[in-house]
This record gives C-alpha cells, sequence and structure tokens, in this order.
C-alpha cells in the first residue's frame, strides 16, 4: 500500500540547509496525471548539479521549496489513468534522469536533442526529484532497468553516466585517440574514465589528492595529472603525448579552471566538450590558436532515452562500474559540504530504503 506521507530532503529557498522531513505528502495514484507514475525510489546518487540547484548559482534557477535529485531507480508502483501507450507497467525498476520529461514533438525532441525541448521537465530542479521515497516521474521518460543490475550501481549511471557517454560518444575520437579527463576522480568523471577505455581510447585524467589518484589508476588511466602539483599541465600532456597534445578534452569540473588549458594542450582538430556547469565562467580560449588548429568546442548536455540505454546497457554488462559510498537521505547537508570542498571521490549514493 502507499502510504499518505514520506520523509523527503527539502530544500525551502535557494541557500538554505536542506531539511529532512517526514510528513511530506505523496502524490496518491488517483491525483496522478496521464503520462504520470509514481515511484517507490531504492536509492538515488547525488550529483554536483543538486549543489548547485540547492545554492541558486546557476543563471537558472530551481523551484523552490525543491525537492532535489535526478540520478534514482525505483519501481513503478501507480501510473496515472489515461496513459496511453505506457512503455512501463506497475512493477516494473526504472531510472529518473535530469531530463524528466519532454513533449517528444518538437524540432528538438524529434531532432533527438530532447534535453533542449522548450516544455522538459528537469527532476530535481523545475519539478521535484529522486530525496524522497515517492517520486512522480513520466513514463515515456524513465529509463528501464536490466534485470539482475543493482540499483545502487544503476544510480550514477542515469545523470553522471548518460552525461559522459554522450559527450565521448560526441568527443569525434578513434581508437587510440588521448583524451584527457579534467575532473577525473569525481561523479562524472571517474565514469568518464572508463567509458573513455570502452571506446578504446587512452586517458590522461587531472584532478587532485591520494584518492582520486589511486580510484583513477585503478580504472584505468594511463596518465595522472594532480592538478595541484603539476606546474605545467600543457607541458604534462604534451610530454605524455609524443608532443603533439591531446585529441580530445570532456572537461567534468564544476569551477571553470578545468577549462582554461585546454584549448593549448588539444592537437590540431582536438575537440573540447564543455560538460562541467561554473554558473558564471566564460570560456577563455585563444581564437586565433582555436582557428589556426581547427579545435572543435562542443557543449554536451546529459543525453536523450537512447544515451540513456546505452549508457545502461554497458554498465550492467559490467564495461563500467561506478565506484559508490552508500549513505543516507539524512546525510544529504554533509554530502553538499564534503562536494563543495572537493572530497569525493567517485560518488555518493543515498539508500533510500531504510
Ligand atoms: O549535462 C551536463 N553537462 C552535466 C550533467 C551532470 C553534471 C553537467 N554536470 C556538471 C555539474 O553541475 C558540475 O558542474 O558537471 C560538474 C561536475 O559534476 P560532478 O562530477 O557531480 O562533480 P564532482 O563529483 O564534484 O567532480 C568534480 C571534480 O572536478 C575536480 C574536483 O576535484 C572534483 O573531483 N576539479 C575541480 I572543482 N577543478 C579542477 C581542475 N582545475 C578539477 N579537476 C581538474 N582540474
Ligand atoms: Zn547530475
Amino acid at each position: 500500500t502507499i502510504p499518505k506521507t514520506q520523509t523527503a530532503a527539502i530544500v525551502s529557498t535557494a541557500g538554505a540547509a536542506v531539511e529532512v522531513k517526514k510528513d511530506h505528502p505523496v502524490k496518491s495514484p488517483e491525483e496522478l496525471a496521464p503520462g504520470e507514475c509514481l515511484l517507490k525510489m531504492h536509492c538515488t546518487g547525488v550529483c554536483h548539479t543538486d549543489l548547485h540547484a540547492a545554492l541558486g548559482d546557476w543563471p537558472l534557477k530551481a523551484k523552490t521549496p525543491l525537492i532535489g535529485g535526478h540520478e534514482g531507480v525505483g519501481e513503478v508502483v501507480a501510473i496515472g489513468a489515461n496513459t496511453p501507450n505506457s512503455p512501463v507497467k506497475i512493477g516494473d525498476r526504472v531510472g529518473v534522469k535530469w531530463l524528466a520529461n519532454s513533449c517528444l514533438d518538437c524540432e528538438y525532441c524529434r531532432k533527438g536533442l530532447e534535453q533542449t525541448c522548450v516544455n522538459a521537465k528537469l527532476s530535481g530542479f523545475s519539478v521535484d526529484g529522486t530525496f524522497s521515497q515517492y517520486v512522480v516521474s513520466y513514463v515515456h521518460h524513465v529509463t528501464p532497468i536490466p534485470e539482475g543490475f543493482d540499483s545502487n550501481e544503476a544510480a550514477s549511471i542515469l545523470c553522471a553516466g548518460v552525461t559522459v557517454y554522450r559527450a565521448i560518444k560526441y568527443s569525434q575520437t578513434q581508437l587510440g585517440d588521448w583524451i584527457v579527463l579534467p575532473g577525473a576522480g569525481g561523479g562524472l568523471g571517474h565514469l568518464a574514465v572508463q567509458y573513455a577505455k570502452v571506446r578504446g581510447l587512452r586517458v590522461i585524467a587531472i584532478d587532485t589528492g591520494d584518492d582520486k589518484e589511486k580510484l583513477c589508476k585503478e580504472l584505468g588511466a594511463d596518465v595522472w595529472i594532480d592538478f595541484k602539483k603539476s606546474k605545467d599541465i600543457v607541458a604534462d600532456i604534451k610530454a605524455a603525448t609524443d608532443g603533439q597534445g591531446a585529441h580530445s578534452a570532456v572537461v567534468t569540473t564544476a569551477s571553470s579552471s578545468g577549462y582554461t588549458q585546454a584549448v593549448d594542450y588539444l592537437r590540431p582538430g582536438g575537440t573540447l566538450m564543455a560538460v562541467g556547469l561554473p554558473g558564471k565562467a566564460t570560456l577563455e580560449a585563444s581564437i586565433f590558436f582555436t582557428v589556426l588548429k581547427s579545435i572543435s568546442i562542443l557543449g554536451s548536455y546529459v543525453g536523450n532515452r537512447q544515451d540513456a540505454r546505452e549508457a545502461i546497457d554497458i554498465a550492467a554488462r559490467g564495461g563500467v562500474k561506478c565506484y559508490y559510498q552508500l549513505k543516507k537521505l539524512a546525510d544529504l547537508e554533509s554530502v553538499y559540504t564534503e562536494l563543495k570542498e572537493g572530497k569525493i571521490a567517485g560518488r555518493i549514493v543515498l539508500d533510500m530504503q531504510e
């Protein structure tokens, strides 16, 4: 039976601390609109985006009060009446990603760029997200989780995984190419190391600290650079790549510093994939050398429904594995503090089944 109330982590206004409330209402199955489904959550990852949303440090503002969270796994316990052609049924295990819903019929949706749909609903940002025991989501956008693939392992693939999977897919790289991953020890980055290896790339991981170094090397990074210790990152990358520079960089740092030298350390024809989302920074790159080196600079924003299925499929078959520590919803505020301080290697996943 579906309870009337639940535990949820709520941020009342931008910048406020997280409050865990035990009496937050659950939307009843009768109240679900067509196309909506109610999920009983198993777990949810915590993404740096959730911290941006809670702090309100982006040019786009989240709804308030806000229940954050956008990479969770749960079971479908109800589907709105009069939902035609639902691709999921009650009892299915599914994932919630950042893109909660899109119209599926605008130019962007038709082109597979659903993320930019003008009517997009964003989990944990414009609609309440996964930091609650029950979540309202949308039958056409939830991602089926293959049988036997553990929910805790799957959770962070739904944002961190799909995002770097897509960025690498469009990085214009070939088997054996060098890819630089600033932010490699973080949530997105440590999955990027692995998706890059699956693609047959050689990885230069950049981040800081012993934990992240150990993690990146264990995950198969070919070269490690500690950005706090390196005296010259461009020189270090050139030294590792026969003096030529790397073929691509996928930047997943939440601060602009991960971006600044990318055009300098890419070789001619190289591609910079912008993924990390500092709210106010602008990209400083030499126009002259961007032109002379024929550099491509591309933004990459999460992924569409198909990208999500592909990223999940690779992880379910063991190609990549989320490295995570399991915590509780009540720990969310302290997780935000650790994320701010850059202390988390890999991901934090919150167990929602206690
Ligand atoms: O669709 C998208 N483009 C998308 C999807 C999901 C998340 C974008 N994001 C954004 C988030 O909003 C955030 O801005 O990607 C960024 C990273 O998210 P995350 O991986 O969840 O954050 P994290 O776990 O804190 O990892 C960031 C890592 O960057 C390192 C930190 O040490 C940390 O490990 N880092 C920093 I900050 N500065 C660095 C630098 N100059 C750096 N690593 C190398 N060089
Ligand atoms: Zn995210």
